[in-house]
């Protein structure tokens, strides 16, 4: 996935999103940009097994924000991005060109 390789060059990989706490600032934060009413990834895909979630980064699924009736795999979506509703998460196909936040260690 080409968002998550740019992410890696950076030295991170696609932002994950382990709290609910943590689930809010990433909402601050991408408050404070002008991604308008455009999806954004994160780094949540289950390209390894169907219907199983997991974060790019190897950590497991603890927490869940998903949009209602998401992830719905409608033809075969495979990654999770965060809605411009509220930062909610669905599910879509991994080869669209959307902004994405990386998180850096
Ligand atoms: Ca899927
Ligand atoms: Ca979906």
């Amino acid at each position: 996935m080409a968002a998550e390789d740019d992410c890696v060059r950076k030295g991170g990989h696609l932002a994950s999103v382990n709290s609910e706490q943590e689930q809010t600032d990433i909402g601050e934060y991408l408050n404070t940009k002008d991604t308008g009413y455009f999806w954004i990834w994160m780094g949540l895909t289950d390209l390894t097994k169907e219907g199983k979630w997991r974060w790019i980064n190897g950590a497991s699924l603890s927490y869940s924000n998903w949009l209602p009736r998401q992830p719905n795999q409608w033809g075969d979506q495979d990654c999770a991005y965060l809605s411009h509703k509220n930062f909610k998460w669905g599910d879509t196909e991994c080869d669209e060109e959307l902004f994405y936040l990386c998180e850096v260690y």
